[in-house]
């Protein structure tokens, strides 16, 4: 597949200013019950989506890509709700949507369980769901037209796949490596896959996984869990950070403790790997190799979802399920292949122009 062009930085702070200038991005705040006087032209099409909250560089990145695609230059009216975390927020933003009827839905889900009755409400109200991001799992899947999103199952395998080759290639034996799994918020899809790429991977290679705990994809509780841990198993040496907000927090907590983030476990360092790709503060640990490896997860996904809908309006079926394609990102340049799978994926070595151009550009080569 074909990536489009990535400007994680630029395309929030546009989203920012636009929202400065035109006093939110959200149409739904100028639509507020009794307001009466908001006229819409009738030729927009009508899409409500339930973001499950900005815990992340991630998070903001996708639903400025939501926003800048579902532009009313574009012929649709957005009407976006943030959740806050809280699933339960998602339903009824869900419920208002049907209430305004809107011609389509998208939802990032939270977690991947209790959607069934909030999606037969849309169903029975025949408003096609569109997921993106997080899969769900429900008894029906028509209550669903189709999702969009990341293989997280392959973004661990390929992580785990740069450590094996990693510690080969160091000569550190299975039995001294000591892991700390940093979790995403628990029963996210996100977190399921990452923590089974991981779990099989220590098995497979005898790894021994010390402790893991939910950070909740935030840099605030990753600092904490990770404080926690390093206090109560002094032996952690890897840390495995489910996104790059945990580990930008971690890495505060290993300084703080007086230890080095960094590659040289046998000197006594602590290796940190991660995923997403978005932050530039991450990016720029992983040049300075306080991160040793980042799975890359692509959130720029307003396109993708556009073609669904537009194929929804032509009368046609968009795939169930589209996974987007994504790499691996390193500074260390000893690392230019990994395998994951039965196939094998080409280490992006990130360097500061590398960067540089990225932020200035606002390019990402596809793959
Ligand atoms: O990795 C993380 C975010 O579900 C892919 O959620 C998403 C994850 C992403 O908060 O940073």
């Amino acid at each position: 597949m074909k990536k489009t062009v990535i400007g994680y930085k630029s395309i929030i702070s546009l989203c920012l200013i636009i929202s400065m200038l035109i006093g939110g991005c959200t149409p739904a705040s100028s639509e507020k019950e009794g307001a009466g006087d908001v006229v819409v032209s009738k030729d927009l099409i009508k899409v409500g989506f339930s973001q499950l909250g900005a815990e992340s560089d991630w998070r903001r990145a996708n639903s400025a890509s939501i926003r800048e695609t579902f532009s009313e230059e574009n012929g649709y009216q957005l009407f976006f709700e943030d959740a806050q975390q809280k699933q339960a927020n998602q339903a009824m933003a869900i419920r208002r949507f049907i209430q305004k009827g809107v011609d389509y839905i998208i939802v990032a889900p939270a977690t991947e369980v209790g959607w069934d009755n909030v999606l037969s409400e849309a169903k029975n109200a025949e408003i096609p769901v569109i997921l993106i991001d997080r899969r769900i799992s429900v008894k029906d899947a028509t209550l669903y037209t189709c999702w969009v999103g990341s293989d997280f199952r392959l973004e661990g395998n390929k992580v785990t796949g740069w450590m094996k080759q990693f510690f080969r290639l160091k000569s550190i034996e299975a039995k001294d490596v000591h892991i700390f799994d940093l979790q995403g918020t628990l029963g996210a899809s996100a977190q399921i896959g990452r923590t089974e790429g991981l779990n099989y991977a220590a098995k497979k290679n005898g790894w021994d996984v010390v402790d893991m705990a939910d950070g909740d994809f935030t840099e605030a509780k990753g600092h904490e869990e990770t404080v926690k841990a390093l206090h109560e198993h002094p032996e952690i040496n890897v840390i495995y950070c489910e996104n790059d907000n945990m580990a930008l927090g971690a890495v505060k907590a290993i300084e703080e403790r007086g230890k080095k983030p960094g590659m040289d476990i046998a000197g006594g360092e602590i290796l940190v790997v991660s995923f997403d790709g978005v932050s530039t503060d991450a990016m720029q640990l992983l040049i300075d190799k306080k991160i040793a490896c980042i799975g890359e997860c692509y959130p720029m996904y307003g396109s993708n979802v556009k073609s669904c809908i537009e194929m929804l309006e032509a009368g046609k079926k968009p795939d169930k399920v589209s996974f987007v394609s994504e790499g691996i990102y390193s500074a260390d340049a000893t690392i230019t292949q990994i395998s994951a799978g039965k196939r094998d994926y080409p280490v992006t070595i990130v360097t500061q122009s590398w960067l540089d151009e990225r932020e200035a550009e606002n390019t990402v080569t596809p793959e």
